[in-house]
């Protein structure tokens, strides 16, 4: 019998990253991105990593990053220590039962834990999934300066460059009015060359979204996400049904059981999936496979975590066959700066899947130390 490879200890750092420029989004303006990383060290000196981001502190959602750090080092980490490194659904369950919520927290932790076994068995992470299909993905870049005039500009130049041509707009902070003029006047100057899709990020009230999915239609804009609060499921199937254009689920998404209901209540057209929202690869793996079930479409969506968090999320998104709205995992091209060593691949409007083992993911320690809020605690890249 094979000896048990345990886990030995769990650490964790904050790390704050300034951005290339202001992201408006409806509820924040981030100028900095805080990422929470964790490193899990097993009993045969292995190692894994892995990345629980939120967006905007505790404007997005119910985690922020200090909450992340203190489910994990508090709650999870002393109930996991000491058990089977091997055993990532066991792992996966006990969290469960220990921790209700979290899901940030968790897909952090069971990322490491995913991370540790396919760098020992020395298989990247899509083959612990059942294998890539593809080994790269169309990735979608999001316009949120906050200007119609420097958000062209960035878009032009990022078809010239190949680097992206699926533009997310963030919008929702101004009158519907003015957000509709500002899309319209973004897909006239991209014209056929590229998908221009909007997000509201709850913003909108169902009377709002009636006046704002008819404008956005007609500007030729092709999907919404999350117009409306969370919890507004039937709202949300009005406007579903009510037009033509693609309304999208995000913040509506906490893992499978949401995905069935959303699915269920004909909520969405298509399933923006998270691996942080959904509370890890796991939980993702079941919103995608309810979702294609369903014959909802698919899009692989983001924390706007860094590359270690993106490499995690590209490793089960390259098993998914058909992800019809494709991807925006471009959040390391946010940042000012990289912290892996060896960074993610953006080329032809496509992202590149990680090779090697694991996540495929290897941290740049000088980064990790420059970029970390507490230089006082012990984790190490
Ligand atoms: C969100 O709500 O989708 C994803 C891309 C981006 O710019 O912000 C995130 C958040
Ligand atoms: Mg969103």
């Amino acid at each position: 019998m094979r000896p048990v490879t345990k886990i030995d200890q769990i650490e964790t750092m904050i790390l704050d990253i300034p951005t290339i420029r202001g992201h408006v989004l409806s509820m924040a303006t981030m100028r900095t991105q805080t990422a929470v990383l964790v490193k899990v060290k097993f009993s045969d000196g292995s190692e894994g990593i892995g990345e629980g981001t939120t967006i905007g502190g505790l404007s997005y959602g119910a985690e922020s990053p200090e909450s992340i750090q203190s489910a994990i080092e508090t709650y999870m980490a002393p109930a996991l220590t000491g058990r089977d490194g091997n055993d990532v659904n066991g792992a996966i369950q006990l969290i469960d039962r220990l921790v209700k919520g979290n899901r940030i927290a968790k897909a952090a932790v069971e990322g490491a834990l995913w991370d540790g076994l396919g760098k020992r068995v020395n298989v990247p992470l899509s083959q612990l999934f059942g294998g890539a299909v593809h080994d790269k993905l169309p990735v979608a870049w999001t316009l949120a300066s906050g200007n119609s005039e420097t958000d062209i500009a960035e878009a032009l130049e990022m078809i010239e460059i190949r680097r992206h041509n699926i533009f997310k707009l963030k919008i929702g902070k101004r009158s519907v009015r003015d957000d509709v003029a500002h899309v319209a006047r973004i897909k006239q100057a991209v014209g056929d060359a590229a998908s221009v899709r909007v997000d509201i990020n709850t913003a909108w009230s169902l009377q709002e979204a009636r006046w704002g999915l008819k404008g956005l239609q007609e500007a030729g804009c092709e999907l919404v996400e999350q117009p409306l609060p969370a919890r507004y499921r039937k709202a949300m199937a009005e406007l579903a049904s009510g037009y033509e254009i693609a309304v999208m689920a995000d913040e509506a998404l906490n893992g499978p059981e949401d995905a069935l209901e959303v699915a269920a209540a004909k909520a969405a057209d298509v399933f923006a999936v998270k691996v942080a929202q959904s509370g890890g690869l796991k939980r993702a793996s079941e919103v995608i496979a309810i979702g294609q079930a369903a014959g909802l479409g698919l899009y692989g969506g983001t924390m706007l975590e860094t590359g270690l968090g993106t490499a995690a999320a590209l490793q089960l998104f390259a098993t998914v066959e058909t992800l019809r709205w494709g991807t925006e995992f471009f959040g390391p091209l946010l940042l000012t700066d990289d912290i892996l060593a060896n960074p993610v691949v953006y080329r032809d409007f496509c992202v590149e899947i990680p090779r090697g083992p694991g996540i495929g993911a290897t941290l740049d320690p000088d980064k990790t130390d420059f970029y970390r809020r507490d230089r006082g605690r012990t984790m190490k890249a």
